[in-house]
């Protein structure tokens, strides 16, 4: 059985290391920004959101604030050419947007597609936020299906 003391440093050494960790079966990607990330086949955002809760996650909160990580990210599971669901939505209320650790958006990480949010594309309400190839945000349909970008604390692992 693994101490808590070996499991503080496993946590630790992991914080700023980015390469691949696995976990209970899982490979998970370290981004070095003290999160791990895996991609999950694509669904509707609720769904994307219950998939990642099943394996002890939730949808990208902190990533999608970094250009750079979610760039590597992108890069290191070859979804360069498909979009992604983070966790990010104005479900509850029109244009507040939230984060699924409960966090309000606030606009300096805010990072827009030019143009967006646009919250309605004339025949569907836009309520989820997914990642374009670019690694810049779009509000979508929350029934489009999108890989789920799944996080997890290092610390929480
Ligand atoms: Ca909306
Ligand atoms: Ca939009």
């Amino acid at each position: 059985m693994e101490n808590r003391f070996s499991r503080l440093k496993n946590q630790m050494e992991t914080l700023f290391q980015t390469g691949v960790k696995q976990i209970n079966g899982r490979s998970w990607f370290s981004a070095g920004n003290g999160y791990l990330y895996l991609t999950l086949p694509a669904s509707n955002y609720q769904a994307a959101n219950r998939s990642c809760a099943a394996i002890g996650a939730r949808l990208a909160v902190a990533a999608p604030r970094n250009m750079n990580i979610t760039r590597m990210i992108r890069n290191q599971f070859g979804i360069t050419s498909q979009y992604t669901w983070i966790g990010l939505n104005d479900i509850e209320q029109e244009n507040t947007w939230v984060w699924e650790n409960g966090e309000r958006l606030l606009s300096s990480d805010a990072n827009w597609s030019s143009g967006e949010p646009t919250n309605w594309n004339g025949q569907v309400v836009e309520d989820c936020v997914m990642l374009y190839h670019s690694g810049k945000w779009n509000d979508a349909s929350c029934d489009h299906m999108h890989i789920p970008l799944c996080e997890v604390s290092v610390f929480d692992t």
